[in-house]
């Protein structure tokens, strides 16, 4: 029993009962139509199950054997051709009628994101006017109450991207644009997925998303858009340089440092990020490690080697290096 009340736990994680990433706990424009949708139709099934059963008990129990001719023809044409032509006329009216205002843009001048999935990864820019960006990974801030418009892509085969407190899915799709917009409405911390199977680790790949105030938003935009600093204390600066002479850098790009690598997630404040992996493990000195170590073991085919064979002292550094990339 306990084992199995252990499963259900998991499992629960797993498919997400979880609040972070229910549909069910809307906290944006979009979510919140789509919820209500959802309610609207369970209530309209809950209502025919009751009718059915209560037919069903009187069939059986109430008045069993023959019934008259013209009752039971009444029954066949109404109960089985009229009512489920106007309950599914209904509950498509509902289902079809929020669409318009689901695929609607942002007015004009609303703050844009454009996130671009990869296998299994979400890479995140923030459009900054001028050809200027700042870019980050896996993490995504927005202000509250504050319309968003998402312009987003793929760097390789069909991803999509869910946030479901916050709005409906929408596909990622290799040489094209799609588009998404809401309002978040409530501040948060919220989790996305990817929701479209795109290789082995695609359950591994998830997002961060943090609805705040617009001050705090700007505070952290700012801070995103400033390079990394340079490494001052002599183990800083041993990490920092095994980052660089490991080859670390012909992926990763850490404004300040080099802006070559353009393979993997930008690293310039990758201390500052909640998780690691794409939203998988927490981010800490010690999981910055462990996924230099066992990459390949924590996200099956990842795309980045795994550096095991670095002196455990220099994976060490780097790690320290990284967590201090605030
Ligand atoms: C061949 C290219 C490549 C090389 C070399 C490489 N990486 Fe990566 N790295 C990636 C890719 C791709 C990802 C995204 C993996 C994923 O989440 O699916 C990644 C992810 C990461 C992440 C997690 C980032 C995040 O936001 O979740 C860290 C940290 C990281 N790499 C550090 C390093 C370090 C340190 C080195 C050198 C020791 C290194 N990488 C070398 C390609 C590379
Ligand atoms: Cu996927």
């Amino acid at each position: 029993m306990k084992q199995l009340k252990a499963e259900f736990l998991f499992l629960c994680t797993l498919v997400s009962c979880n609040g972070q990433y229910s549909a069910l706990n809307p906290a944006g424009s979009s979510a919140k139509i789509i919820a209500d949708m959802f309610w609207w139709l369970f209530g309209i099934a809950i209502l025919i199950w009751i009718l059915f059963v209560v037919l069903e008990f009187y069939t059986v129990l109430v008045r069993p054997g023959p019934h008259k001719l013209n009752r039971t023809r009444f029954l066949v044409i109404g109960g089985g051709a009229l009512f489920p032509v106007i309950v599914i006329s209904i509950s498509i009216y509902f289902s079809l009628s929020p669409l318009p205002v689901l695929v609607k843009a942002a007015p004009e001048g609303s703050l844009t994101v454009k996130v671009s999935g990869a296998q299994w990864w979400w890479r995140v820019k923030y459009p900054l006017g001028k050809e200027q960006e700042v870019e980050l990974a896996n993490e995504i801030w927005l202000p509250v109450n504050e319309p968003v418009q998402f312009f987003l892509s793929s760097e390789d085969v069909i991803h999509s991207f869910w946030i479901p407190s916050l709005a409906g899915k929408i596909d990622m799709i290799p040489g094209r644009t799609t588009k998404l917009s809401f309002t978040p409405t409530k501040t948060g911390h919220y989790r996305g997925a990817c929701a479209e199977y795109c290789g082995t680790s695609h359950a591994l790949m998830h997002l961060d998303v943090k609805v705040v105030e617009r001050k705090v938003f700007n505070e952290w935009l700012e801070k995103q858009k400033q390079p990394a600093a340079r490494a001052a204390t002599p183990r800083s600066q041993t990490g920092e340089k095994a980052f660089v002479t490991s080859g670390c850098i012909s992926c990763h790009t850490v404004r300040g440092l080099s802006t070559m690598g353009q393979v993997g997630p930008d690293l310039t404040h990758i201390g500052s990020r909640h998780r690691i992996g794409a939203g998988i493990l927490k981010n800490n000195t010690a999981s910055l490690h462990r996924w230099i170590r066992e990459t390949g073991i924590i996200k099956p085919e990842v795309k980045m080697p795994a550096f095991d064979m670095l002196p455990v002292d220099e994976q060490k550094a780097i790690s320290e290096w990284m967590e201090g990339l605030k």
